[in-house]
């Protein structure tokens, strides 16, 4: 071989590491479709990450649970098979049990309430408890007021949800307080929730009107009631030594990216909040917006003392009265 062979190849090899090493992939998913309160958090993401790393890492953003539901996605970037992903709380309790506090029924007054606890330090310190788990956070977002949707009757009371048969998310809160309804309740992950409704194995479900209309299940239910019996926060969470393989700029690159995404994310939130009962209705389905909340708190009076026993009643008082 010729040294100007030797030399070229070696180029070409330094070339390649080179070229590897200046773009890094790493995967992020959501269970919902891209065109979703998700959908933007993810894609605003991914466009911020590749601006403020100037390329040298690329976001491949997956939706509709293509890389399984939400507790699988968490489980991997806990393993590490998978860098990123956006979800919301329902699975988080499995991981970060701390988190289940948020998931109390009743527990924020609105969206501005909800924000600034997880914005705040309350929520800031929950963050941290993820660490001991392998997972960086890097912030929360929002999913959304959750509302109940079925295709038996309207609900109007809570008497009305004694005995349907619903499917909730993978969380020990959110199961304890829907059994306190009276309701039958199937835990199932979201991907399989569309098919249960259709073929009848659950009469309802419940999520926030964003989940509702990007899944389309205004086709496969009937009644909707704005309970709001549940704030749903999402979060985003990173292989913990992932996010530590990143220099100090490219750290803070990604954590500012999430915020944009944040941003993003609840500003979708708000548009679909605003407009989506006129667009559910038009769709064809039935919906009960004033709902006597004070009732449907007093038929959880029973749980949520079982929630104050577990989780404090200073502490439940500390984010009910957040200011
Ligand atoms: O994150 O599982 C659920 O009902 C969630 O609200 C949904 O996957 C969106």
């Amino acid at each position: 071989m010729k040294l100007s062979q030797v030399v070229l190849g070696a180029t070409l090899a330094l070339g390649l590491v080179a070229g590897a090493a200046a773009q890094t992939v790493m995967k992020i998913s959501i269970s919902t479709a891209q065109n979703s309160h998700q959908g933007i958090a993810i894609d605003t993401f991914a466009k911020e990450v590749e601006k403020r790393t100037n390329g040298r890492y690329k976001i491949q953003t997956f939706y509709n649970g293509a890389l399984g539901g939400e507790r699988e996605s968490i489980e991997a970037v806990q393993l590490g098979t998978q860098e990123l992903a956006f979800s919301s709380t329902g699975p988080v309790p499995n991981f970060v049990p701390e988190t289940k506090i948020l998931d109390v029924p009743f527990l924020f007054r609105d969206k501005a309430h909800a924000r600034a606890v997880l914005d705040g330090p309350i929520g800031q310190d929950l963050l941290k408890k993820f660490e001991s788990k392998g997972f960086k956070a890097l912030g929360w977002a929002e999913n959304g007021f959750r509302h109940m949707t079925n295709s038996k009757r309207p609900v109007n009371t809570p008497e009305d949800l004694k005995g349907l048969k619903m499917r909730t998310m993978e969380n020990p809160v959110h199961i304890a307080a829907y059994k306190g309804f009276g309701i039958v309740t199937t835990p199932m992950a979201f991907p399989e929730v569309f098919t249960a409704l259709q073929q009848g194995t659950v009469d309802g479900q419940e999520n926030p009107l964003s989940v509702i209309i990007a899944a389309k299940f205004d086709q496969v239910q009937k009644h909707l009631s704005l309970t709001g019996h549940v704030y749903s926060p999402a979060i985003w969470v990173m292989n913990k030594a992932a996010f530590e393989k990143l220099s100090a700029a490219d750290k803070k690159a990604f954590l500012e990216a999430a915020k944009e995404g944040t941003k993003a994310n609840r500003a979708r939130v708000d548009e679909d909040d605003a407009k989506g009962v006129a667009d559910l209705r038009s769709k064809g389905m039935s919906v009960v917006e004033n709902v006597d909340k004070a009732r449907f708190v007093k038929a959880l009076a029973p749980v949520n003392a079982e929630f104050e026993k577990q989780f404090g009643k200073a502490n439940i008082e500390k984010i009910r009265n957040f200011k």
